[in-house]
């Protein structure tokens, strides 16, 4: 399948500033990593690759995406707030991606707290979100859905814009999103309500497998100043959830 190429030129001039600087490779192994690696990287540095050949999601999974079918790109950040409420960044995230699609396509993707964008009533996933410090700069990667055909996805769980009838220029979807998260990240948590808007965790009865191997069960109530999911009287950090589907 023929695929248009980012042009570099245009993002940059869309969104550098606010962000500091902006590159696009072919190729890479992981954009969160080579950003991580960079000590010396300003704030708000993005990079974007055309292809990643070592993606990587939460854990030990992995992000997987053909050449320009989709979006994969990290910004890093040194936030001015203090670290306890980094947690927010992910959340962040996810609003500049919703923020993106619904104003480059007629769709209206909701969130998974904390790192998933679904779309479509079967709640695909159209996109995700890893978050990684090194405790001095917060790297927030996002790997998006664009044109990938059923067939490319590597998860009968992940769908994409094009599997929902949307054409998009890759280039005008990029500069939206990103222009919406520098919005994001000076509203911080001041996006509390839209983030619990456009939340579809919220209010929903969850079962989130936590990484030591427990499970926390219940209704999800709200999200606190430390991005934290309360689930049934317990806040929760991290893990991953299943919107529990009433009978
Ligand atoms: C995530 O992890 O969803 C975070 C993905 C972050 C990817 C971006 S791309 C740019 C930056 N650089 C990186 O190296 N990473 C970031 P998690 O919640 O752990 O979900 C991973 C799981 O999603 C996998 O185990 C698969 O089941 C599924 N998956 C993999 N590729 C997918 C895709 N293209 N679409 C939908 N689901 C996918």
């Amino acid at each position: 399948m023929e695929r248009v190429a980012l042009d570099a030129g245009r993002l940059r001039e869309a969104v550098v500033p606010p962000f500091s600087r902006l590159d696009v490779v072919s190729e890479t192994a992981s954009t969160n990593a080579d950003l991580l690696a960079d000590a010396d990287a300003p704030d708000r540095s993005v990079l974007v690759a055309e292809h990643q050949t070592a993606g990587r999601g939460r854990l030990d999974r992995s992000w997987t995406s053909p050449p320009r079918a989709g979006l994969t790109f990290s910004a890093l950040l040194r936030p001015s707030v203090p670290p306890s409420e980094w947690g927010w960044v992910p959340l962040l995230a996810g609003l500049a991606v919703v923020d993106g699609v619904r104003s480059t396509t007629s769709l209206v993707p909701a969130l998974k707290w904390p790192n998933d964008v679904l779309l479509g009533a079967d709640e695909g996933k159209l996109a995700g979100i890893l978050v990684q410090s090194d405790g001095a700069a917060v790297v927030v990667g996002i790997g998006l859905n664009v044109d990938a055909t059923a067939g490319e996805l590597p998860v009968p769980t992940a769908t994409s814009l094009a599997l929902h009838g949307a054409a998009v220029d890759r280039t005008a979807l990029l500069a939206a999103v990103l222009v919406h998260l520098d919005r994001r990240l000076h509203e911080w948590t001041d996006a509390a309500p839209d983030y619990r808007a456009a939340c579809a965790t919220i209010g929903r009865d969850v079962r989130v497998a936590i990484a030591d191997g427990s499970v926390v069960e219940g209704r999800a109530a709200d999200v606190d100043g430390s991005g934290r999911l309360l689930v049934g009287g317990r806040l929760v950090t991290a893990g991953d959830v299943v919107h529990v589907r009433s009978a």
